[in-house]
């Protein structure tokens, strides 16, 4: 794309226009900054143009450095936009609506004058994908909102919605942007004529905050302790800031431009990168028409009442949409109210939630108890037992009572769809909709394609999701689904590594050394044994060759169901969470061991995390195989908003890919020989190890 294409400039009333035309957000890919620049000289060099105005073309000013450029080769550029800005000698106003964020914030922070539009937000989310702002915005931003805002910004990477961003003097007026250019050229008048030139380069006064509060930078070390962790980014966005308190400015610039240079190529970095990718692909199903046209869901019921339905109607309820909560029970649903209020209180006093926002969401779920009153709805999730014939049972009165083009939609987490939809009238518009616990706060929405399921139905479902701030991943209808059927292997060789001598507190610290906020006995003591053992129970009652798990199912049958009992894999203290390793688990574990003839020997650290991550990118590849979910990128994502994998890892398949497909296929291939056919080499992990190919690059030839 040529320079003029990307960036216009043109002169109305005396004042420059530069506006960057970049689709889809105008980040400064090839040709955008040089572009500025050309524009920022030609406006400079007419005696016309009394001021400058910078503004994006589309839905957003700048949405910073093209991401996709970065760990490529680039030439270092001449010139910087920013530099131009300081030597500028006519006045520049960045009209912000949409997005300013990262470079976009910086090239605004360089401008004499910012201006926003009341729905604008600026930011520096650079931390979120590994790197520190490198256009001067550790140096800029701490002299205008001094350096603790500043450091909470920059290290956090959050928003900051116009109205703050203007009490906090990052933008200079709100302008109401019912027409963008008129408006900032009209401003840009009204400042055309004032000399000195304000530049942020050149104010100190609020740097000065740093005498009366020495410790601020500790203070945020530890603040930002935990989201540091295996992380370096964090700490140089710290350090960069630091620097703005302690060295001139253009020394504060050299020393950012060192530190993101440092950061720019690390592993974490790379894997950010690839998360913040593949999170905007998963959105994508190949084979879909682009012009189907969707059915509008702007009515939601939900059936059943209980911790998963209640929070399924919250999910709602969150994003503004209203919906009909029903459950035949009127105990059941009288307590599941009482539930989502007691939730939405909890929100209020710890001050995420406003009194009057708890109350608008509430007021948005309505509570019935007979499926009719929820006829009128555009579609419906279903959220009760996970029973096939109460399934069953519910679809058929469902079908009966909602309107004909309702959507019906279930939430098990493991049935066979095809079956579910075979009662109605409708299956085309029949499919799964798959929460993850607690459905109000986990991002993952696995949505399911049934035979039957119509395209349209499918991407109304995806749609959906997306809708309610949550990241929809398709999966094909199989036993697990995608999500939970690739995860089955994990939980797997963590009991029975068990069994063969590593101990709960040696995993739990593999793991959460690996990144994951808690190991997983851990969150099993908070979810609780006894569920996942009553589901073994009925496996075996149904299948007499399932393989019990001897150990979990002992601690159970001793009282030992987690947490809430205050003993589970750990021991508990009383009204205190924190889990103490237990020898009488110990002790349980030897005997389980010595009555099933089980040699037990020690594990190292490796094996440990290898047994359990193996096992899952040997079933990614098995799903993928037959053509149950899109591309490997997409489990990733999965995995990352449905089971806590560290961010900074990119993702299961990304990570193995630092090992390699051939390290991975081997191991897998010696422990088939050792343990039998749970570890069963993929065909395509296979043919993936011998042709040296990327795992996260792998996708479905089909799906069916
Ligand atoms: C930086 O600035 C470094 C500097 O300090 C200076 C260094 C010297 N680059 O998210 P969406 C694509 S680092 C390339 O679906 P939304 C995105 O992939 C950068 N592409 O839209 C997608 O493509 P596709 C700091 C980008 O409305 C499409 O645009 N900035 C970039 O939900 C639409 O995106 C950030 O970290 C980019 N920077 O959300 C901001 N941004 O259609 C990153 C987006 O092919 N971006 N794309 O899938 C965002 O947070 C969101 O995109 C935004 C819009 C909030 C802007």
């Amino acid at each position: 794309m040529s320079e003029q294409s990307v960036v216009r400039f043109d002169v109305e009333d005396g004042i420059g226009v530069i506006t960057v035309d970049y689709p889809p957000v105008n980040a400064l890919g090839p040709g955008v900054s040089d572009g500025i620049i050309a524009a920022l000289e030609k406006g400079e060099a007419d005696p016309n143009v009394r001021a400058m105005v910078l503004m994006g073309a589309g839905r957003t000013f700048i949405a910073g450095a093209d991401i996709r450029q970065f760990g490529k080769p680039r030439a270092v550029p001449a010139k910087r936009t920013y530099d131009v800005l300081d030597q500028g000698k006519k006045p520049v106003v960045a009209a912000i609506h949409g997005y300013a964020l990262g470079g976009g914030l910086e090239n605004a922070l360089a401008c004499h004058y910012r201006v926003a539009v009341p729905s604008a937000k600026v930011g520096l989310p650079e931390v979120q994908i590994g790197i520190l702002p490198g256009g001067g915005g550790t140096q800029r931003l701490p002299r205008i909102v001094g350096p603790k805002v500043a450091l909470d910004m920059i290290v956090s990477g959050r928003h900051v919605p116009a109205d703050e961003a203007k009490t906090r003097g990052i933008i200079d007026d709100i302008i109401p942007g019912k027409d963008l250019r008129k408006e900032a050229i009209a401003w840009a008048k009204g400042i055309a004529d004032k000399r000195p030139l304000p530049r942020v380069r050149d104010r100190s006064e609020r740097l000065a905050e740093v005498k009366t509060d020495p410790g601020m930078f500790d203070t945020a070390r530890k603040q930002y302790a935990r989201r540091m962790r295996g992380q370096p980014a964090p700490e140089k966005c710290i350090q960069a800031v630091e620097a703005a308190c302690t060295q001139p400015f253009d020394e504060g610039i050299a020393t950012e431009r060192r530190l993101f240079g440092e950061l720019e190529n690390s592993p974490e970095a790379k894997a950010l990168r690839y998360a913040f990718f593949a999170e905007r692909e998963i959105a994508r199903i190949p084979g879909l028409p682009k012009d189907l046209k969707l059915p509008e869901i702007k009515t939601m019921a939900v059936v059943g009442a209980g911790t998963m339905g209640g929070g399924i109607a919250m999910s709602f309820a969150d994003a503004g949409m209203p919906v009909k909560l029903v459950d035949a029970s009127k105990e059941v649903l009288e307590r599941g109210i009482g539930r989502i209020r007691d939730n939405y209180a909890t929100s209020v006093k710890r001050g995420s939630l406003t009194q009057e926002e708890m109350d608008k969401r509430i007021s948005l779920i309505t509570p019935v108890e007979t499926m009719e009153e929820i006829g009128d709805c555009d579609a419906v999730i279903e959220a009760v037992f996970e029973r096939m014939d109460v399934k069953k049972d519910v679809f058929k009165e469902l079908d009966r009572v909602m309107k004909p083009d309702a959507l019906l939609f279930t939430n098990t987490s493991a049935l066979d769809i095809d079956q579910i939809a075979a009662v109605t009238s409708r299956p085309e518009k029949v499919a799964g909709t798959h929460y993850f616990v607690p459905a109000n706060v986990m991002k993952l929405f696995e949505v399911v394609n049934a035979s039957k399921t119509a395209p349209e139905t499918l991407a109304a479902a995806m749609k959906l999701g997306r809708d309610i701030g949550k990241i929809s991943g398709y999966a094909g209808n199989c036993d697990g689904f995608a999500a939970n059927r690739s995860r089955i292997p994990f939980t797997m060789e963590q009991n029975l590594m068990v069994e063969e001598g590593a101990l709960p507190h040696q995993i739990d610290k593999v793991m959460e050394d690996f990144g994951y906020p808690v190991g997983p006995f851990k969150v099993n003591d908070m979810s609780g044994l006894d569920i996942s053992y009553d589901t073994r129970k009925r496996r075996k009652a149904a299948d007499p060759n399932y393989r019990m798990l001897p150990i979990p199912d002992g601690l159970v049958e001793a009282g030992r169901v987690g947490l809430k009992a205050g003993k589970g894999w750990y021991r508990y203290e009383k009204g205190d969470r924190t889990p103490h390793v237990d020898p009488e688990v110990e002790a349980l574990i030897k005997k389980v061991a010595t009555e099933n003839n089980i040699t037990q020997r020690s594990f190292t650290n490796e094996e440990i995390l290898h047994r359990l991550l193996f096992g899952s990118i040997n079933e990614f590849c098995k799903i993928l195989e037959e053509g149950k979910a899109v591309r490997a990128s997409d489990l990733d994502v999965m995995w990352l908003h449905g089971f806590g994998f560290p961010r900074y890892r990119g993702g299961l398949m990304f990570w193995g890919d630092t090992l390699g497909a051939r390290e991975i296929y081997n191991q897998i291939a010696a422990w088939h020989q050792r343990y039998g056919a749970r570890w069963k080499p993929s065909e395509l992990l296979r043919r993936t190890a011998e042709a040296n190919g990327k795992l996260a690059e792998l996708k479905a030839d089909k799906l069916r």
